[in-house]
């Protein structure tokens, strides 16, 4: 008992720290304030030390799917997350959006409890398992969707809580605990760790910012594109210091609109290949110097079809733990110090100033039915500074891509990993993760069936969103990636949307079914001033689509490859 952690209990009786305990309060110190999951008995232990913690709050999702979304999206915002789930039937269902969050870098902890360490040893025919006493089934999946992993034993606890710790922070991604049952119950036993924060190589960041200065010295014009991984780690300001010190035009790809305003003076508009805007192309494509701060995805999505024309030995790339110049690779340099040095530069005495590009116009009668050219610019002039708006895969994301947003907003989007029915949950943990903001959803109907039961949840902890969804008949995006837009898969049940509050016990929210621009923006004004939350259901037309998905159906050879 002698090397055991201890606490004060509040009545002032010494007692040892269970393993939950240790796992909850370690990572409530790591900014986790919220705890999404689904009970289950192995994991009892786990829920019962989050629901007797004064520091973590439960709250419980309706399956583990929704429960990693909302994980991932309470990431975002607050740099870490905890996800609890039970064994296999649990952690099984929750690893679309573990993986998820490993790839769009979201730190989401993935703590699963397992059978006792007694009943595996003893090899017992147990449930939620194949029924072949062997218990080491689903580690090995569950430990692909984070990068790297632990199994807890009261004696390794507090040393391997800190490795998983540091190496999740390190590349900001998500990290598996699994903890047998019994012992999540047994004190833990003390070591002598301090926590590990990830630092830069001083010779290494030296290195990298000699030749990033020398390159910068010699480019005839730079370009900057700041990374969605900024926005990840809470790096916006730091980047836009960097870029401002640098005096060079900046362009967003979808992945990172509006992670430093469209109004910046700097901001020299949005990059998707062949889709840009021709000066934006020319700024980008016919750059010496593309300095990549945070490592962009050039991915089909983000570079509309592959029609993105990039040099890349003109790029140098920060990494989250590297700086890539052509082919050389400087590792152990921090995103964070590269552009803290970057800011120190000294600023050109005439930076770039691109062309202010204002909101669209609002446009359309009353009594029009609701087009999609009527419908962005609406979006825009509803969102304002404080909002954050999160956008579904779908036809409406790739309509609000090239859409000029106001300043202050921010964006969530999964462009990369692109689950559907991620929005809805994401929501929910965006909204709980920082209540000083207006979260806004924006989906498409198709999306939403497959997580809008935890609307329910929304109501239920008080997270007062406005969701926007796009009823256009079933899967839009899919019709237009097709040669036939009629097969009958991408049609849907049809729902009654704007019941659903009400059916999933949100009673006092405003709703609304909106078939006319002139019910749109009463029923925008009315979500607006709405003090609970805010659901409105717009009918749009089965086939009105966003130019730039008009433009990827006449690319689908690039997008897909052709018959062989
Ligand atoms: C989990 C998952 N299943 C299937 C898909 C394929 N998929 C991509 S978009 C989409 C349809 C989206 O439809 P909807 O939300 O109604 O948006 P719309 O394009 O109609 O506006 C589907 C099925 C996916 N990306 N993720
Ligand atoms: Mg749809």
């Amino acid at each position: 008992m002698a090397n055991q952690v201890r606490q004060t209990g509040t009545s002032g009786m010494v007692k040892a720290v269970t393993v939950a305990d240790y796992i909850v309060e370690r990572l409530a110190a790591e900014g986790v304030q919220h705890c999404f999951g689904v009970a289950g008995d192995y994991v009892f232990p786990i829920c019962d030390a989050v629901d007797s913690s004064a520091k973590v709050k439960w709250i419980g999702c309706a399956n583990e799917l929704n429960a990693s979304y909302a994980a991932d999206g309470y990431a975002r915002v607050r740099g870490a997350a905890m996800l609890v789930t039970t064994y296999g039937v649990g952690e099984l269902s929750a690893l679309n959006g573990v993986m998820g969050a490993k790839a769009e870098r979201s730190l989401v902890f993935h703590i699963v409890g397992m059978p006792s360490y007694q009943n595996q040893r003893l090899h017992k025919i147990a449930h939620h398992t194949f029924g072949d006493g062997v218990f080491g089934n689903f580690v090995n999946l569950s430990a692909a969707a984070a990068c790297c992993h632990a199994i807890i034993n009261p004696e390794n606890c507090v040393v391997e809580m800190e490795r998983v710790i540091a190496e999740a922070r390190r590349n900001n991604q998500p990290a598996y605990i699994a903890v047998p049952s019994d012992y999540a119950l047994s004190p833990v036993m003390s070591a002598e760790v301090k926590p590990i924060a990830p630092r830069s190589n001083e010779m290494a960041l030296q290195k990298a910012m000699a030749i990033i200065a020398e390159r910068i010295k010699n480019a005839k014009s730079v370009v900057a594109f700041p990374a969605f991984t900024t926005l990840r780690l809470g790096l916006q300001k730091q980047a836009q210091e960097a870029i401002e010190a640098l005096g060079c035009p900046f362009v967003t790809m979808l992945m990172e609109k509006c992670i430093i305003d469209e109004g910046h003076p700097q901001f020299a508009g949005m990059y998707a290949g062949a889709v840009s805007d021709p000066k934006t192309r020319q700024i980008v494509e016919g750059a010496d110097l593309v300095l990549d701060l945070g490592g962009v995805n050039l991915n089909d999505i983000t570079t509309a079809a592959y029609s993105a024309q990039l040099d890349m030995s003109r790029f140098i790339t920060v990494g989250l733990d590297d700086v890539r110049i052509g082919d050389e690779v400087i590792a152990s340099v921090r995103l964070a110090d590269v552009l803290s040095e970057l800011a120190k530069l000294k600023p050109p005495s005439a930076p770039y100033r691109g062309a202010r590009q204002e909101l669209a116009p609002v446009t359309g009668n009353p009594s029009d039915k609701i087009t999609m050219v009527a419908l962005y610019p609406r979006y825009a002039a509803f969102l304002r500074a404080g909002d954050t708006v999160v956008l579904e895969t779908g036809s409406t994301s790739l309509g609000m891509a090239p859409t000029r947003l106001p300043d202050g907003v921010r964006v969530e989007a999964q462009v990369l990993w692109g689950s559907i029915g991620w929005a809805t949950p994401a929501t929910f943990g965006i909204a709980l993760a920082d209540p000083g903001r207006r979260t806004v959803l924006i989906t498409g109907e198709g999306s939403h069936q497959l997580t809008a039961n935890d609307i329910g949840a929304m109501g239920r902890f008080g997270a007062n969103v406005i969701i926007f969804v796009l009823n256009n008949g079933g899967y839009l995006i899919e019709r237009a990636l097709e040669e036939n837009p009629d097969w009958t898969y991408n049609d849907l049940a049809p729902w009654n949307y704007a019941e659903l509050p009400k059916a999933l016990g949100c009673a006092d929210w405003y709703t609304a079914r909106v078939t006319t621009l002139g019910e749109l923006d009463d029923a925008m004004k009315a979500a607006r001033a709405s003090k609970t939350g805010a659901y409105i259901e717009i009918i749009g037309g089965k086939m009105d689509m966003p130019p730039i998905l008009a433009f990827a159906h006449s690319r689908l050879k690039e997008m897909y490859g052709g018959t062989p």
